[in-house]
């Protein structure tokens, strides 16, 4: 049984590391505790196919998976360390301080690390976790002298090997499971305290969001009109609600910003005038409100990572100019403007399309309410026609003017293209993939978008058929998706749908099937139902 009583040793001296780390934690920075410093890490350091892999595979769930992987190996090299401690007491200590430089490691080389003290909590939980461990493997293995009497009774025994007939009576049993369970209720506690902790900070946030008022909109959207929406069942509401908008991003735990604390600094080549703004200064500057539609350029064709809402903020280039900035194409010095966030994401966009006269948004609102905190709060940027790597920064801070020559932003670091438009795309939303309608007329409809070119016309094709017009739904605006729908006389058997769009400028939808690496998939996004 020591085996079993060394693992849960290391167990508990695990639990004991991250429930200290977690309260120090509190003390130091929230992020710099080692599960969330070691998860970001590993999501920076992922290939992008495999982060691809996961988008697809566990959807908004893949930072819940990471953190079950990353608990479940924890766990594993516990149990190992406890194991190796049976034998060699201090070398499973040491392991335990290895495992505390790691995480002291990730936290103070991430983006939004602010120095050597966010180490403190993870060195702080790998000594509590050594200490944990070598006074329990000392409780689960050795033979306490003086409780036990019984090799001199059963027999001739060493004292270094109580052996299996000592084991009732050669080890502390009293005294290994007092201290087991008095490191467990410990643990227990400071991880919940720590938690606590944490959880202050975050209600300063929720409350300034609670105080958020968002003015009247200096210049209101016009109304959706009324032909945009369509009314045919398992069609994408022509706006996305806030809780049903996807959500791409790496942060394992949402930033919890205040605004009250928050500021916006502008600065960098080219800026005349550099400024830093206040949440409150943003909202007395005048707002604009809009409809756009926002993609990600990790969406497969067909896919769901496309969502379109109505904005409230500020437009960036009027907030560029004043800054002194110019355009390229106006002799600026400046082509790229990085955006960065709080956890310390950078996106880099073309200063020429954010200056060229398109609603490119610093963007307090979404749907009518201040920014949830999923989706940035409390200020970030939306740009028509532009995927959101390359202009919707969450969680904004800071806006630095300069070059492509001279940075790579995030995403371009890992093979995505420096610039990247939105694709022309279209999707069949009804009916679903292997659908058994019955013959007859079925509504075959979705969503069609190019922002800021426009959707002109959608075409359906039924097998090896010709295209077909579908019914389009009016035009909010062309920074906007659009709905369409065709009723298809549908004959009984096996049949494969496929659409295609045409943009504003009059060019089709390709049928070149391309990887969302390295600028966003292009293809056309096709159904097979079975009629009966
Ligand atoms: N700070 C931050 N901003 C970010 C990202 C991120 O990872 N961190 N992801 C970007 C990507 S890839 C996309 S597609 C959009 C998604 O915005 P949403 O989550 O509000 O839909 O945010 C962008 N802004
Ligand atoms: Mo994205």
């Amino acid at each position: 049984m020591r085996p079993v009583r060394a693992a849960l040793s290391g167990v508990l001296a695990g639990c004991a590391s991250l429930a200290v780390a977690e309260l120090v934690s509190a003390a130091v920075r929230p992020e710099a505790g080692p599960l969330v410093a070691v998860g970001g890490a590993a999501i920076d350091r992922t290939p992008a196919a495999v982060k691809d892999w996961a988008i697809r595979t566990f959807g908004a769930d893949d930072k819940l998976v990471l953190r079950l992987g990353i608990l479940a190996v924890l766990g594993l090299l516990a149990v190992v360390l406890g194991l190796v401690a049976l034998r060699h007491r201090r070398a499973g200590s040491c392991g335990v301080l290895l495992l505390g430089l790691v995480g002291a490691a990730a936290a103070t080389n991430r983006p939004d690390s602010t120095g050597p003290g966010d180490a403190v909590p993870s060195v702080a939980g790998a000594l509590a976790g050594a200490l944990v461990l070598h006074v329990l493997v000392g409780r689960a293995g050795v033979p306490s002298p003086g409780h036990d009497p019984a090799p001199s009774v059963d027999g001739p025994q060493a004292p270094e090997d109580p052996g299996p007939s000592a084991g009732r009576g050669g080890w502390d049993r009293r005294g290994f499971v007092a201290a087991a369970g008095a490191v467990a209720a410990a643990s227990a506690g400071a991880g919940a305290l720590g938690r606590a902790l944490n959880g202050t900070r975050a209600r300063d946030a929720v409350a300034s969001r609670g105080r958020v008022l968002l003015p009247a909109p200096d210049s209101p959207a016009p109304a959706v009109p009324r032909g945009a929406r369509l009314r045919v069942p398992g069609i994408s509401p022509f706006v996305t609600a806030n809780k049903d908008f996807y959500r791409v991003d790496t942060a394992l735990v949402v930033p919890r910003v205040d605004a009250a604390a928050w500021r916006l600094r502008v600065h960098g080549r080219g800026v005349a005038r550099p400024v830093t703004l206040s949440f409150d200064d943003l909202l007395r500057r005048g707002l604009i409100e809009r409809d756009i539609t926002l993609t990600c350029v990790s969406n497969e064709v067909g896919g769901p990572y496309v969502g379109n809402a109505r904005w409230i903020g500020v437009p960036l280039a009027d907030l560029l100019a004043e800054a002194g900035v110019r355009p390229p194409s106006a002799g600026g010095r400046a082509d790229q403007l990085v955006a960065r966030s709080v956890d310390g994401m950078t996106i880099g966009s073309p200063v020429e399309e954010l200056m060229d006269g398109r609603d490119a948004l610093l963007a307090v609102g979404m749907n009518g309410e201040p920014l949830p905190f999923e989706h940035g709060f409390p200020v970030r940027m939306v740009v028509p026609g532009l995927y959101g790597y390359v202009s919707a920064c969450k969680w904004i801070e800071d806006i630095e003017l300069t070059s492509f020559d001279a940075y790579d932003a995030y995403w371009v670091r890992r093979k995505w293209a420096r610039r990247a438009p939105v694709r022309t795309q279209s999707r069949i939303d009804t009916p679903r993939p292997f659908a058994r309608p019955e013959a007859g007329t079925v509504m075959v409809a979705g969503v069609a978008w190019a922002q800021h070119r426009g959707v002109s016309k959608v075409e359906v094709r039924v097998d090896d058929g010709p295209w077909q017009r579908a019914g389009l739904a009016a035009e909010d605006t062309r920074d906007t998706w659009r709905q369409w729908s065709f009723p298809w006389r549908a004959t009984r058997g096996g049949h494969t749908l496929t659409v295609r769009a045409t943009d504003g400028t009059g060019e089709v939808q390709t049928a070149r099937r391309t990887r969302t690496v390295p600028d966003g998939a292009s293809g056309r996004h096709s159904v097979v139902v079975t009629v009966e």
